[in-house]
């Protein structure tokens, strides 16, 4: 790691209080000169740093910034986003987290852009991605399950999404099956899982999140403005990105690291504490038929439960639904 991100994390441990510059230029083999010259680098990049003569220095603000450097310092992580390639402005994270993946970037590798130009959402429908107005980035996962099992991985990721933004914003969200998070009724969020397998074996996964967090309802053009929202268009608080991405990636790596040990029935529960509508009369669209039923939860393998008018229950693997009220 480089000697700034040292520098950081330094001044990060010992938060809150002073740390004196011997001791930065002990710890890290460099003069005082040269800390005090990457202190000016770090007010650069927006960080607030007090240097005070005979007691130190120490960080009063962090800025709210994506870069791997602000989201490295403070992630609790292990695995995931030890690696992370930032861009300022790309067609797609996708593209990106698809191409590395083919180079063989390793599991846990994380891929996130300021915006989106060609932001793609399912089946070939398109993600407006605001400039630094949400989170817009992939996943790379090598994970050692079958291509079937990992479609649990959306469902999974819905259920991290929830958690975090329950946990740390004052909204209320809800899981629309199968992949969005509304607050409100409204979208603020969707997962695009998209993966690389022959047969049994499932080479890389790549799971895109889409986060709308400080757009005002006015940032969304005519069509969407009827169903999309953002975090802050429904709390009306703002709400910093850095600390929000910082929380989804651990949230994610834990309960990932459980999905692979224990398996599902954790996740399961719990996206049906926060199902849309669960219970509610649906219409499910698949592609071979159309049908009304009721919207009665997830099974073991990740497929919608309904309840037919016939009363029994049935799997859906895939499809659209929509509630007839
Ligand atoms: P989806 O197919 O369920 O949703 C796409 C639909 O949602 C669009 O047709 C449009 O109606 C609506 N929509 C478009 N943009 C927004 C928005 N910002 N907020 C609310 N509604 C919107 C959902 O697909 C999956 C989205 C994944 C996005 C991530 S971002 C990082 C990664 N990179 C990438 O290109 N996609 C993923």
């Amino acid at each position: 790691q480089s000697t700034r991100y040292h520098l950081i994390e330094l001044l990060t441990t010992t938060e809150g209080t002073y740390i004196s510059g011997q001791l930065l230029s002990d710890r890290l083999h460099i003069s005082r000169s040269a800390i005090w010259k990457h202190m000016k680098e770090l007010e650069k990049d927006g960080y607030v740093i007090e240097g005070i003569p005979r007691k130190g220095y120490r960080i009063v603000q962090s800025p709210d910034k994506v870069s791997p450097n602000t989201i490295q310092w403070g992630l609790e992580t292990e695995w995931l986003g030890q690696k992370i390639i930032h861009k300022t402005s790309t067609e797609s994270t996708q593209e990106i987290a698809q191409q590395a993946a083919r180079n063989n970037a390793e599991h846990g590798t994380v891929v996130i852009a300021d915006e989106q130009t060609n932001g793609r959402g399912r089946m070939g429908r398109a993600w407006k991605s605001a400039k630094n107005k949400g989170v817009w980035m992939s996943l790379i996962l090598r994970p050692a399950i079958t291509p079937a099992a990992a479609t649990r991985l959306t469902l999974l990721t819905a259920t991290v999404l929830a958690d975090v933004i329950t946990k740390q914003t004052a909204a209320a969200p809800a899981i629309k099956w199968p992949n969005d998070l509304l607050i409100n009724h409204k979208k603020i969020a969707g997962i695009l899982t998209e993966m690389q397998a022959e047969q049994d074996r499932t080479q890389y996964v790549i799971v895109g999140i889409g986060v709308n967090v400080n757009q005002t309802l006015y940032d969304f053009a005519a069509p969407l403005k009827q169903q999309a929202a953002s975090i802050k268009s429904e709390t009306g608080e703002d709400q910093p990105i850095v600390p929000l991405i910082q929380s989804l990636l651990r949230s994610f790596e834990k309960t990932y690291d459980a999905f692979i040990d224990i398996g599902f029935s954790g996740i399961k529960t719990k996206w049906e504490t926060y199902a849309y509508r669960i219970g509610e009369r649906i219409r499910v669209q698949t592609n071979q038929t159309v049908f009304e039923a009721v919207l009665a939860g997830i099974a073991d393998d990740g497929a919608l439960l309904v309840q037919t008018d016939a009363g029994e229950t049935q799997n859906v693997y895939s499809g659209e639904i929509s509630w007839l009220t």
